[in-house]
């Protein structure tokens, strides 16, 4: 796995795992905001609150009297793809493998609420888990509209992959919320409550939200103006080889994966020459409505040249990949083709090792005032301009960090000297 934060845990899906129908558990990314809570069943509870005729407190095992149900269904957050975009935004600079494909079973949502009891005037349920921010960062709660809440297909799964949740990922109970986005899939669920008003919380009205028409590239939006992720949009992903592989003549195999959101895909088709022209590639046969589709695609270059292969993936509704990304403010939704340029060379050269830059000395102001409630990592793989360090180092001393004035400057510059816009690699 790709490690983009050790603590909180945020962990990005190596590229095989586009390689097998189901994601196993090893390397499922995970995407937490906060530190892991170590819930004990014992002491767990679920309250069903709010707008309802009789509220519920259930052990699991009160729940699981309820039918099971099991589906397969892609779990993508909206951050996937963030690092692909230009220029470049503050977040986890996720690349392709914040994406993954599980078998979810628990009971649906609706029932819950019937044995509940909505009230009229219900517009939203919200989730609450039972992780607990870092510093001043709100808490994680997210709600859904009454409709999608309402939608048999939306489970509270105690299961992953035929094993009760692991605790990274929600355990004993999360959200599942088939052909959304990742952030509606709240985990380690503890409290729902069904709403006759809006949810104003902090990822709800000022993070997860996209504006709904294209702006222009490195603009800073109000949220207000702008609308919360939540379908998937179509989209796919070569996996086999990487952009600036080098490989000998003969034929190959590529091979990814597609998915979408409620609307199936149907072709997935490969460009070997720039998008001048595109083949059909071969579906794999394990599918399901909100699952992801391998596909494969075998091809014999035609002569030692560079290529730039190109997928697209299309789904029943016609929809297809945009060419080019749609810059957005927090880097959501990334779904552009992605372009794989291949060398097919007789002669390939060694690749050579890329030194990291290990022996940075870091001012104590770093040590000191950042690296208390998470590590290194989420900074250095940033790639940011002096001017959005600075709104980052305010965002963290909002959010708790303690900065001596006399030394912020050090600090912004420091981080832009080292983590300043670059190449993502
Ligand atoms: C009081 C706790 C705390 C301190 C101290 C802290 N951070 Fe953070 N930091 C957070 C939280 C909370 C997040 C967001 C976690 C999430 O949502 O995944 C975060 C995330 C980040 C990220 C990832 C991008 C983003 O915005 O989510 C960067 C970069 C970052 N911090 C930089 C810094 C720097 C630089 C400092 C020192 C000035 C610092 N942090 C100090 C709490 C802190
Ligand atoms: N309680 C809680 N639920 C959460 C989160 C979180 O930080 N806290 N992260 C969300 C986001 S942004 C994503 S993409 C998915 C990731 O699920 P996973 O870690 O099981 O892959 O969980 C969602 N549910
Ligand atoms: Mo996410």
């Amino acid at each position: 796995m790709r490690v983009l934060s050790s603590r909180p845990e945020d962990f990005e899906m190596p590229m095989e795992g586009f390689g097998s129908w189901i994601t196993p558990l090893d390397k499922f990314f995970i995407r937490s905001h906060h530190y892991t809570p170590d819930v004990k069943l014992r002491d767990w509870k679920l309250s069903v609150v709010g707008k309802v005729s009789t509220p519920l407190v259930w052990s699991l095992d009160e729940l699981k009297k309820l039918p099971r149900v099991e589906l397969v269904s892609v779990l993508e957050c909206a951050g996937n793809g963030r690092a692909h975009h230009v220029p470049p935004m503050a977040g986890l600079q996720w690349k392709y493998g914040a994406v993954g494909n599980a078998r979810w079973a628990g009971v649906r949502l609706v029932d819950v609420l019937r044995k509940a009891g909505i009230q009229p005037g219900a517009v939203e349920v919200m989730f609450d888990g039972a992780d607990v921010a870092v510093g001043s960062q709100p808490e994680f709660q997210r709600s859904i509209p009454l409709k999608k809440a309402l939608d048999p297909n939306t489970i509270l799964a105690y299961e992953m992959n035929g094993e009760p949740l692991d605790p990274s990922h929600g355990f004993p109970l999360r959200l599942v919320v088939p052909g959304w986005a990742g952030d509606s899939w709240v985990k380690w669920v503890m409290k729902i409550e069904v709403r006759d008003t809006e949810f104003d919380g902090f990822f709800m009205k000022t993070a997860y939200r996209i504006p709904n028409r294209p702006v222009r590239p490195g603009a800073t939006i109000d949220p207000a103006l702008m609308t919360p992720v939540t379908s998937l949009s179509i989209k796919s992903v070569l996996a086999s080889n990487a952009d600036g592989d080098e490989v000998r003549p003969g034929s190959l195999r590529l091979t990814g994966a597609a998915w979408s959101h409620a609307a199936q895909v149907v072709a997935v088709e490969v460009s070997t020459d720039t998008g001048r022209t595109w083949k059909a590639a071969t579906l794999g046969s394990d599918r399901a409505p909100f699952a992801w589709r391998l596909w494969e695609f075998n091809w014999t270059p035609p002569g030692e040249a560079y290529y730039t292969v190109l997928v697209r993936a299309r789904n029943a509704l016609g929809e297809t990949q945009p060419l080019q990304p749609e810059w957005n403010p927090s880097g959501y939704s990334h779904n552009a083709v992605q372009a794989v340029r291949l060398h097919v060379t007789a002669n390939p050269q060694p690749v050579s090792a890329t030194t990291p830059a290990s022996n940075i000395v870091r001012p104590a102001a770093l040590e000191q005032s950042c690296l208390t409630c998470h590590t290194l990592e989420p900074i250095e793989q940033q790639r940011l301009t002096h001017a959005q360090w600075e709104r980052e180092v305010e965002k963290m001393q909002r959010w708790g960090a303690k900065v001596r004035p006399e030394l912020k400057d050090v600090l912004v510059d420091f981080l832009a000297n080292h983590y300043g816009v670059r190449p993502v690699r």
